[in-house]
């Protein structure tokens, strides 16, 4: 199983580099990279579990966290309505995205980052990703409020981006431009 200990953290260079992408078929490897990266998240959200193993919750997972630079991410977690987002997500693409901004009140973190990072981060308010599953059927999501803000962070893995790099330098808590804020 995944545990704290694998996942890298800051100055590890997997969090700067742009993951590869993945030829499909995908290999068991990383079928079963992508099951354990969705257990770990389970686990993470278990209470039991997580102070039995010492893992910090989290909702979203990259490859490149585990220093495997290849595109593939791990979603799971339930929206404020209850409805459940599970995804083990194969070379993930937004296709498309709105002008309209958003950002989440409380800012984001990261489970690579083991320091509070204040500020504003700036997100694309709706995205349309395309992707493939660990089964290799073709995915299509359209994406808005928390939940486009989730896949946009593990997205942004792939590509060596950090959540504090779209943060305003200046003035951290700067409103973007055209947003909206999630509480
Ligand atoms: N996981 C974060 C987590 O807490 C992702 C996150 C955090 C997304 C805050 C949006 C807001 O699950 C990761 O850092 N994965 O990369
Ligand atoms: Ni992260």
């Amino acid at each position: 199983m995944i545990l704290m200990k694998d996942i890298v953290r800051e100055g590890h260079p997997s969090l700067k580099n742009a993951s590869a992408e993945v030829s499909l078929p995908i290999s068991e490897e990383e079928k079963r990279l992508l099951e354990d990266m969705l257990e770990f998240l389970k686990n993470s959200q278990d209470d039991e579990t997580a102070a039995k193993y010492d893992l910090r919750a989290g909702v979203g997972l990259a490859a490149p966290q585990l220093g495997i630079e290849k595109r593939l991410i791990a979603i799971h977690f339930e929206d404020f309505n209850g409805k459940l987002y599970s995804y083990g997500l194969v070379n993930p693409k937004i296709i498309s995205h709105s002008v309209e901004k958003s950002y989440l009140t409380s800012g984001e973190g990261c489970l690579s980052v083991d320091r509070p990072v204040e500020g504003y981060v700036p997100r694309h308010a709706r995205i349309t990703i395309k992707a493939t599953d660990i089964e290799g059927n073709p995915v299509k999501l359209r994406l808005k409020g928390y939940p486009s803000i989730v896949f946009q962070h593990e997205i942004d893995h792939l590509n060596g981006i950090m959540f504090y790099d779209h943060i305003n330098k200046d003035n951290p808590f700067a409103v973007p431009d055209n947003s909206t804020p999630i509480e």
